[in-house]
């Protein structure tokens, strides 16, 4: 334990550097970071257990941040650590600097996540702790059994719906390894909170089954006390709700106090405010940025303290490893990003299955052979067909973490954000399944994972109108149209940010399955059919789905117009070239099952494919503009301009014109 006189000298330090990096950015958020400056720097100096020289290190306890806009609290923080200079604290949002407006995730300098979009890092921690979990109960590696996971968050995770999903799913897994401080201090952008909510927080959490405590939060006696005994609870996750003061010891132009204020919420405190504000926290205003030698005293001194706790720790490792060296290497291969060594030639898929079928059955071969995978849908395993892969393990449950399936009940954005969770902690390979079109409530999620640049593998299935009985709301539309514009989004890298897929049948399933799970620098998406699709024709080359776009089998030479498609519209253009071919016409048939890798490839490749200047049909069950760009001006898009109707599929099929007959139509017209 530290004297408290440095403790509260360091969290000044703390709140000096977060208002003066603002101030001098010109723009920035300095009162959250002010307010939560207590609790950050008693967890970095008391309990996080990390290893300052191996950052990457699989066993450490991980922190979270969710509300990004606290990033002046976060890299202050850091640059106690030495992960930041101060020259990097003064480049606060400015082109270049590895001090963006909103933290990235970036491990080597302890950032364990990236923020901004607020309530995620709620399910980026759950994740993590239930990966934990998973990871200690499949390994016996001690030190995932005592890592811990800390999240930050603020009254607007709060109030966002997702928290709502983190704090029922740790409650029902009883995540003990999850502890969250909840940085309550009354204030946000436009209002004060009991503007927008009168609820009770603490007997919110108690219902899900957390263990609440409330303190002060700018007091360190009272926050250490509460993180010592959250870190003794052994069956609920724990929440510490901090009362904090927003833009604690700030000060105004007058001297009078400017704590409690919306205003410092996103703006710089200002000229003499700022300036009587690092008076009256102990700071020189002529020279802002330093670090207290008291301060540096007490990290210098954290630091020793880690080398010993870590080295223990890491003894524990090896002489677990050293008892277990096969699974101590496996271990090794989960957390080196690598692609898993998977035997392909155990799918073995049935012809004319639907492609979520055919997906179940490259499941369940993943099952068994990717120990370190977790599968999870929102309540619809048997129609998303993850029970390929349930049935050859079972569930996560409370108190049994030897499961490989994650039930996150009816709730997209929460999974979506667990896995990334999952995927952020390391080790784990995520997969999450559900209906396409709920792929809506979980595009905030997909971006964060292209952001940063996470292999979560979303499966969505019910691909297209073809869940006509249903009617429009579980038709999927503009979802692919909106999810292959993720595909041309470039992330940090110059990489397409997501490759996403929709396989013509079940054996270009397996294909899109092992591009899924070879491709570990981005999110992969994997669209899949509901209903029974005709293989295409003998002897087609699968593996060519590999380059996202190719002729399929079948193709004749010298032909008079390409048909192109994706998943199971190419069955239907395959249907229409039969009638052309009796017609004299010559056809080539295209599958595109990734538009964005076909624009990856080199330019005579796509050439050769999709010549320009060659009659083109597109047919797709979506939006028209899904395959306008490689149609272009060559030809013309068949898709669905509706939301669709309420109808038997082939009903619909017939109404909307997505038939062998309806493609040689259209087709005729084209070349007429
Ligand atoms: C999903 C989302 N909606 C809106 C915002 C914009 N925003 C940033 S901070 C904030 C208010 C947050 O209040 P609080 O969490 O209490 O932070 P404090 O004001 O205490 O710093 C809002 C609305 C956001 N970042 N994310
Ligand atoms: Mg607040």
């Amino acid at each position: 334990m530290n004297d408290n006189r440095i403790m509260n000298l360091a969290a000044n330090n703390i709140r000096i550097l977060a208002a003066s990096m603002v101030e001098k950015a010109k723009s920035g958020h300095p009162g959250g970071a002010m307010g939560g400056a207590d609790f950050i720097n008693t967890l970095y100096s008391e309990f996080l257990v990390y290893d300052p020289k191996d950052p990457a290190w699989a066993g450490r306890d991980r922190f979270f941040l969710d509300p990004g806009h606290m990033a002046p609290m976060l890299y202050s923080q850091l640059a106690l650590i030495d992960k930041f200079t101060l020259e990097d604290l003064k480049n606060l949002r400015q082109w270049g600097s590895v001090t963006p407006g909103h933290p990235e995730r970036e491990i080597e300098r302890g950032i364990e996540n990236t923020s901004g979009p607020l309530g995620q890092g709620h399910c980026f921690a759950v994740g993590a702790a239930i990966a934990a979990k998973f990871l200690a109960a499949r390994t016996g590696n001690p030190s995932f059994a005592k890592e811990t996971i800390y999240a930050y968050i603020s009254d607007g995770g709060v109030q966002e719906e997702i928290s709502q999903g983190s704090g029922r799913i740790a409650g029902t897994l009883g995540l003990d390894n999850l502890i969250m401080f909840y940085d309550a201090n009354d204030i946000q952008l436009s209002t004060e909170t009991k503007d927008v909510t009168i609820e009770d927080t603490a007997k919110k959490y108690e219902a899900w089954g957390w263990f609440v405590q409330k303190i002060d939060g700018n007091d360190v006696d009272q926050i250490r006390e509460a993180i010592c005994k959250a870190q003794a609870e052994k069956e609920r996750p724990s929440l510490i709700i901090g009362h904090c003061v927003m833009g604690k010891g700030a000060r105004k132009a007058d001297g009078s106090s400017y704590e409690h204020n919306c205003a410092t919420h996103g703006a710089p405190l200002g000229g003499d405010a700022y300036v009587n504000t690092v008076k009256n926290l102990g700071g020189n205003p002529e020279e802002p940025f330093v670090i207290f030698p008291e301060v540096k005293e007490m990290y210098a001194k954290r630091a020793a303290e880690l080398e010993g706790i870590v080295a223990a720790r890491k003894g524990e490792e090896k002489a677990w490893a050293d008892a277990n060296p096969e699974c101590a290497a496996k271990v090794c291969e989960w957390f080196s990003g690598k692609a898993p060594q998977i035997d392909w030639s155990k799918v073995e898929q049935k012809a004319g299955a639907a492609t979520r079928g055919a997906s179940a059955t490259v499941l369940g071969v993943l099952a068994e052979q990717v120990p370190n995978m977790i599968c999870a849908s929102a309540d619809l395993s048997n129609s998303d067909k993850t029970d390929g892969f349930l049935k050859k393990t079972h569930a996560l449950t409370r108190g049994d973490f030897s499961g490989a399936f994650f039930q996150a009940g009816v709730a997209e954005l929460t999974m979506a954000c667990c896995c990334i969770g999952m995927a952020l902690h390391g080790g784990v390979i995520p997969a999450c399944g559900t209906f396409f079109v709920f792929s809506d409530y979980m595009k905030p999620a997909v971006r964060m994972a292209a952001l940063m640049e996470l292999p979560v593998k979303f499966i969505w299935t019910h691909d297209a109108f073809r869940v006509g009985e249903d009617g429009p709301t579980h038709e999927p539309v503009e979802q692919e149209a909106q999810i292959r514009l993720m595909e041309k989004l470039k992330n940090h890298h110059g990489k397409n940010s997501v490759l996403v897929v929709r396989p013509a049948d079940a054996e270009e399933t397996t294909v899109c399955w092992r591009m899924a799970m070879e491709n570990v620098d981005t999110p992969t998406a994997l669209i899949f059919s509901r209903q029974n699709i005709e293989m295409l024709p003998a002897g087609n080359d699968y593996s060519q789905a590999e380059k996202g776009a190719y002729v399929v089998a079948g193709s004749d030479e010298d032909y008079d117009v390409i048909l192109l498609a994706s998943g199971s519209e190419v069955s239907t253009l395959e249907a229409g070239a039969d009638l052309l071919r009796k017609d004299g016409i010559k056809v080539r048939v295209v599958s595109v099952p990734s538009e964005g890798l076909f624009r990856s490839q080199p330019k005579e490749y796509q050439q050769s494919v999709l010549p320009a200047g060659k009659k083109k049909f597109g047919l797709t069950a979506g939006l028209p503009v899904t395959l306008e760009g490689l149609v272009g001006a060559d030809g013309c898009v068949w898709g669905l301009e509706s939301f669709g109707f309420s109808a038997p599929y082939k009903v619909l099929d017939e109404k909307l014109g997505y038939t062998g007959q309806n493609v040689y139509e259209q087709v005729k017209k084209l070349l007429a």
